[in-house]
């Protein structure tokens, strides 16, 4: 028995739709009756997804439905369905898997339920092919394909210890001795532990072509694996990295994420500013200090290599906040997009308020590097069912999660079907342990969480992560964040000890998503939720900057970002700091640099306006306090003003205000840019010139000024086409 299709199929493009192509066939194994004979059905490669049979189902195609189940938080049906005949382009029969939300007529909801109810009186009688389907298990692409040498997303991903070996003083059961989150000034070089250890690592940074949704892009890697590998230190280690570029054409520096580099700001790794880039061919070794603890990432910091995959996470071990049993390690969440970052870039200069808005649109998400994706909706090489990232829970234990937000461009929002999370880190920064069901991370934002395992060793969950509905407004019709659509969230699974791990999830989400939507939803917890553990107050700052942050169309048409008027514009062949550790302290207009001679301390006031995109400004070689933030005017009160709220990434609302302070007390050349990949290639950043005299009397390394005699030598005999900002 078939059942033809309906118009009642053809549902809008804008509809928000969850194409889980992955669970289909855990579900299909579970419909099919290895005791029917059938016929041999080729499951290969074509997995129609939501959109696809939303959108365009052929008017000749028939399906039938194998069985739809409603759930009521989510107001998702979920059924699944058989193409009855295959479509006339497609080499191969297929399942069908198709999520539709409910808000729609009652007509078509009485439609989807005579169609079931005929599924299930003809679902016995259908052929179908065990093998057949067991086959798309095997569709699934390997651990090398989707994600190269990493074993990040895999089950088997090795839990992080409490602290990496080394000394631990006064035979302290830790490395870091008495010291906890409440009683030191992380602040204070002579206050971190002393541990003489060095932790070591090699990398090689490629190009490459990996698949971690499916879909073939072409990435730039780091010693093979995406994400990037784990740096793991503890609290005071020194860490050496060896950078080898063995890129053919393209320089890059790799910047150390919230690290704050006291005394050896030429260590930042951002090119334009700190260093020369690594010329193709050569290596440079960084030597950075673990000064904080907790967990953050490196990315490569010349142009926006990083999207691309030159990101991965850093666990400095030290004390917390409070304490768990299991740690999970990093959790690296992002935007994805199925392009090269110049291609991708090209398409920036383009933004336009009329559509297709700004563009480039992220293509997919991603947790720990993992997706699916459906493929009939991309020309490129593509396999669908690609695989989820999973996770392995214990009852009863707590769970340390280690998020990470390496996207190009999304705020993202987090949450674990069902469950509670503990916040005890923001950034770098331990803060007073709070709960909270739906953690919001911007770009470049990093939050620890505990969770408390269940008691049902059967249990399995979703852990989910969405940007929400793609566009910057109007009120409650978008999210934050610009993507095409297709596939704008995406799910982990978390198994307990005897769950069964060839069924999927089945939980459903406790977030309405309401919460993921514009302008609200573009911003970061209310400020006095998140006190730091370690009080620090302010004083009155020495110097005050305000600045308008606005995107507009440049003389030559293209749209840029600008602060206060000026478009930052780098080069590449003489980094800022060079110059300044030489005595320079006037620079050209587009360097944007900022001196603040001797000032112990700077407030900063930035205003966004006429553009109601929400941007992450990041701080380097510091921590922020954020004093205020907000829509319309600051009205000149601080949250919390004995301790306020730090961290180095802090969201700006669309149209709205922060208002940050900085201590000026790392003499260096120091960035305080929005960290949106897109914003930053747009010139959207200022540089901090601190204590411009101690610059000068800094002991720069000799391999600096190689690395851009090298660079210079390449620059000599190459065409070097900078394609932005630079950094
Ligand atoms: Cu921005």
């Amino acid at each position: 028995m078939s059942l033809a299709r309906s118009d009642a199929w053809r549902m809008p493009k804008t509809l928000p739709i969850r194409g889980r192509s992955h669970e289909l066939t855990e579900m299909g194994r579970r419909q099919a009756d290895p005791s029917v004979p059938g016929r041999a059905l080729k499951l290969s490669h074509f997995v129609v997804t939501a959109v696809h049979i939303c959108r365009s189902f052929p008017a000749s195609l028939f399906v039938l439905l194998l069985s739809q189940s409603f759930d009521p938080v989510s107001r998702y049906t979920t059924f699944i369905a058989r193409l009855h005949e295959p479509p006339p382009h497609a080499h191969c029969n297929a399942y069908v898997h198709c999520a539709l939300s409910t808000p729609t007529t009652m007509g078509f909801l009485a439609k989807i339920s005579a169609l079931a109810l005929a599924a299930s009186v003809s679902v016995a009688a259908q052929d179908v092919d065990l093998d057949s389907i067991n086959k798309s298990v095997d569709n699934e692409l390997s651990q090398v394909d989707t994600n190269g040498d990493s074993t990040l997303g895999t089950i088997n991903s090795t839990e992080l210890d409490r602290f990496l070996d080394g000394p631990k003083p006064g035979g302290s059961i830790w490395p870091w001795g008495s010291r906890d989150a409440n009683n030191t000034n992380p602040y204070d070089p002579k206050a971190i532990p002393n541990t003489g250890i060095t932790r070591q690592y090699d990398w090689h940074i490629t190009n490459t072509t990996m698949a971690p949704d499916g879909v073939k892009t072409p990435m730039l890697v780091v010693n093979n694996q995406f994400p990037g590998p784990l740096i793991e230190a503890n609290w005071g280690d020194y860490i050496e990295i060896t950078v080898h570029n063995d890129l053919e054409n393209e320089g890059t520096s790799i910047h150390w994420h919230g690290f704050l580099q006291t005394a050896t700001p030429w260590y930042d790794g951002v090119s334009t500013v700190s260093q020369c880039p690594i010329a193709p061919g050569t290596s440079f070794t960084y030597r950075i200090r673990a000064e904080l603890f907790g967990t953050t990432w490196w990315h490569a910091h010349h142009s926006s290599q990083y999207l691309n995959g030159l990101s991965g996470p850093i666990v400095i071990h030290g004390p917390a906040t409070d304490d768990w049993d299991v740690d999970v390690g990093p959790v690296m969440l992002s935007d994805w997009f199925h392009d090269y970052y110049e291609n991708l870039l090209q398409q920036v200069y383009h933004a336009s308020r009329e559509g297709p808005i700004f563009p480039p649109n992220a293509n997919n998400m991603l947790i720990n590097g993992k997706a699916n994706y459906p493929c009939n909706e991309t020309e490129r090489e593509c396999t669908p069912n690609a695989g989820l990232a999973s996770f392995a829970f214990k009852t009863g234990k707590k769970h340390l999660l280690r998020l990470i937000n390496h996207s190009a461009e999304a705020v993202l929002f987090f949450s674990i079907d069902g469950y509670n999370m503990t916040v005890i880190t923001n950034d770098f920064v331990a803060v007073e342990p709070y709960q909270t069901d739906m953690v919001t991370l911007a770009v470049g934002q990093r939050v620890e969480v505990v969770v408390q395992g269940g008691d049902d060793p059967k249990e399995s969950v979703w852990m989910r992560l969405s940007e929400g509905p793609s566009g910057l407004g109007p009120e409650g019709k978008t999210g934050c964040s610009l993507n095409d659509g297709i596939a704008t969230s995406v799910n982990a699974k978390i198994f307990y000890e005897e769950a069964d791990q060839t069924i999927e999830p089945n939980t459903t989400s406790h977030v309405d998503e309401s919460r993921y939507l514009f302008p609200k939803a573009c911003a970061n917890g209310p400020l006095d939720e998140a006190v730091p553990s370690y009080k620090m107050n302010i004083s009155e700052p020495e110097v005050t900057l305000d600045f308008v942050l606005t995107g507009l169309n440049n003389a030559t048409g293209e749209f840029v970002w600008y602060m206060n008027n000026v478009t930052y514009m780098g080069d590449y062949n003489e980094p800022i700091f060079l110059d300044a550790a030489v005595g320079a302290t006037n620079f050209t207009k587009e360097k944007q640099v900022f001196n603040m001679g001797n000032a112990k301390s700077v407030r900063i006031v930035m205003h966004s306006v006429g553009f109601p995109a929400s941007h992450p400004m990041h701080a380097h070689g510091h921590n922020m306090f954020i004093l205020a933030e907000g829509t319309g005017e600051w009205d000149g009160k601080i949250v919390n003003p004995s301790n306020p709220a730090r961290r180095d990434t802090q969201l700006v609302r669309p149209n709205g205000y922060l208002v940050v302070q900085i201590e000026l007390e790392n003499p260096g050349v120091w960035p305080v840019h929005c960290h949106v990949a897109w914003h930053t290639s747009q010139g959207m950043n200022i540089n901090l010139l601190e204590q411009p005299k101690e610059v000068q009397k800094m002991d720069v390394p000799a391999s600096i000024a190689q690395t851009c005699r090298n660079w210079w030598d390449f620059t000599d005999n190459n065409y070097v086409a900078q394609i932005d900002s630079g950094l």
